[in-house]
């Protein structure tokens, strides 16, 4: 079973993350994997972090020769900011505890409940570990496993819909996606949207705010039958919502239409099946996003996240200090006015792991030539069955 684990503080020395379940002899470029560190630090809305770190991923461990040993794979990614960070972070050594403690709590954050729940005086031990920062090990795991799936022709991109009140209502196909998406700013595909998506993120600025927005993330060239109706948790939509909601500032998953199913007749929401020799068995439409009794269909997962303003805001919110319980107002950390497009890539790196786990527990295999073999069987199949790739 393909999992992971991620450990480290957001100024701490490295982020670590170890995936384990990876079969052997899967070749990694990583510099493919770097690219998409690069791709997650940028995105119109940044803050001044980002111009401290420079993510990439250095393997400790489960990789020989560039190639898996299918042993668990355990990667670093470090935080440049530690160095001036160190003393109030070093984990075994006497830190200044006073001069970083933030006390006026975060409406929003994980700082209030987090300091009540753990029994600290201060939200730096909170806010710490909760910060979006631990998304940069999301996504080195993430880019493993989309190398896995290449092997296998199976591709992601993703795209910003929507920031504040600037949305793209357009339908692309994937491969405009792919080819347009990072030469945006905020990974917006239509020019017109991606100048209003900047104009909001200036204006909300230099107001001392901060923007959401909403992410579409897409999956093409994939198999039927990842995932199961047999079981709850073998329902592929139920983990991607799972994973999907667990990345920061995530509050909303749709598969296909989503939410739009409440308000469209049957006719209207299921896509119709016909099948001819040269296409094979399809769906003349996707409403429902290519997941169909908790399977992959074969056609493209079409997944959207809706992203929540970034809670620290330079105009700060009403608060309460936790240890005298007065009324101050909330404190401000350093942080983004928008980090939407960067949450693309986030969210497009946790798709390709939940993509990976249920592709290696339907195809199996310790290593790269039993998947191909057990792959080809299982399409072989399909295709005696009238299902074409
Ligand atoms: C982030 C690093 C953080 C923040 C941001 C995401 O760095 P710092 O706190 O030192 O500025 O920029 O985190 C948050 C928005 C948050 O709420 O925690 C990153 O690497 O993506």
């Amino acid at each position: 079973m393909l999992r992971y684990l991620t450990s480290g503080e957001s100024h701490g020395q490295s982020l670590i993350s170890i995936l384990d379940g990876v079969p052997s002899n899967i070749e990694l470029n990583i510099d493919e994997i770097n690219r998409e560190l690069e791709k997650r630090q940028g995105g119109y809305g940044r803050g001044g972090r980002m111009k401290i770190e420079k993510d990439k991923i250095n393997i400790l461990g489960g990789v020989r020769g560039k190639k898996t040993l299918g042993g668990p794979i355990s990667i670093e990614v470090k935080n440049n900011d530690y160095e001036n960070w160190i003393k109030f972070m070093n984990p075994m050594d006497d830190v200044d505890f006073e001069s970083r403690k933030v006390s006026n709590v975060r409406p929003g954050h994980a700082d209030l409940t987090g300091c009540l729940k753990y029994d600290f005086d201060d939200a730096r031990n909170v806010l710490e570990r909760s910060s979006a920062r631990e998304t940069a090990s999301k996504v080195s795991v993430g880019a493993i496993c989309k190398q896995i799936l290449k092997n296998f022709d199976i591709d992601f991109t993703s795209h910003v819909v929507q920031i504040g009140s600037a949305k793209d209502n357009n339908i692309y196909d994937f491969d405009y996606i792919k080819n347009n998406v990072d030469n945006s700013e905020v990974r917006c595909v239509n020019n017109n949207i991606e100048l209003k998506m900047i104009d909001e993120i200036t204006k909300v600025k230099s107001e001392g705010d901060t923007l959401g927005g909403v992410i579409e993330i897409r999956v093409k060239n994939l198999i039927p039958g990842l995932g199961s109706y047999t079981q709850f948790d073998k329902k592929i939509d139920g983990e991607l919502a799972m994973h999907l909601m667990s990345i920061q500032a995530i509050k909303g998953v749709e598969i296909g239409i989503g939410f739009d199913v409440a308000n469209s007749s049957g006719s209207n929401v299921m896509d119709e099946i016909y099948y001819n020799k040269e296409e094979g068995i399809k769906r003349k439409t996707n409403r429902l996003g290519g997941i169909e009794g908790g399977m992959t269909t074969g056609e493209e997962v079409v997944i959207r996240c809706a992203m929540k303003p970034i809670p620290t805001l330079y105009k700060p919110l009403d608060s309460i200090d936790i240890n005298s319980l007065e009324s101050y107002k909330a404190s401000t950390e350093r942080s983004d006015n928008c980090a939407v497009p960067a949450c693309s890539v986030v969210c497009e790196n946790v798709v390709a792991f939940v993509i990976c786990k249920y592709f290696l527990d339907k195809i199996g295999g310790d290593n790269l030539e039993d998947l191909k073999s057990n792959y080809n069987s299982y399409i072989k199949r399909l295709g005696d069955r009238g299902w074409k790739r």
